[in-house]
């Protein structure tokens, strides 16, 4: 075996075992999680598949793929709360808003942490399209802007379109479609 090489594997296994043994987790390089998402009869409507591409900065992309949804444009949010009792959702709580501020882009007090753009449902009820949030993380359940944080959160479509301004959740009506972010 080359010299070098020996003393490098020799560090690499013994800085392996430093991490066994301490318990401290490997650095992942990305992370990711797919959430089935339910309509107010609590049948399947989709999924929406959450990337955190980097693990040094906030920022996660959402890959909505739905279906059997109303036409148009709606809202989505990632609501506080790890619960979509159906038929109405209101488990979920309000905004994910770890800063505390009012809801909204376009509102000089906004925005919460789970405020997203809209998207629009297609003429069949279906919609395939990415949106993003560069406000929060995947991280650990320790971290505050994580949407892991204490038990998890949920991502929630609306009726109608997100206003970007008025409090606390853009006028963007009924909740119809509800997941789980839970770790
Ligand atoms: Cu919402
Ligand atoms: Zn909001």
């Amino acid at each position: 075996m080359d010299h070098k090489f020996a003393i490098r594997a020799l560090l690499v296994s013994a800085a392996l075992a430093a991490c066994l043994v301490s318990g401290i987790p490997q650095a992942k390089a990305s992370e990711k999680t797919t959430v089935k998402l339910v309509d107010a009869k609590g049948d399947d409507v989709g999924t929406a598949t959450i990337t955190f591409p980097s693990t040094q900065q906030p920022g996660v992309i959402v890959k909505l793929d739905v279906k059997g949804l109303p036409p148009g444009v709606h809202a989505v949010h990632f609501h506080q709360n790890p619960k979509c009792d159906a038929p109405d959702f209101k488990s979920a709580g309000g905004h994910f808003n770890p800063t505390n501020k009012q809801h909204g882009f376009d509102n000089p007090q906004g925005h919460h942490a789970g405020d997203m753009m809209n998207f629009t449902v297609e003429d069949n009820g279906k919609a395939n399209v990415t949106v993003k949030d560069d406000d929060v993380t995947l991280g650990s359940a320790k971290e505050w802007n994580s949407l892991h944080v204490n038990e998890g959160t949920s991502i929630i479509i609306h009726a109608k379109a997100d206003d970007y301004k008025t409090d606390p959740s853009g006028n963007s009506g009924d909740r119809i479609a509800c997941g789980t972010i839970i770790q």
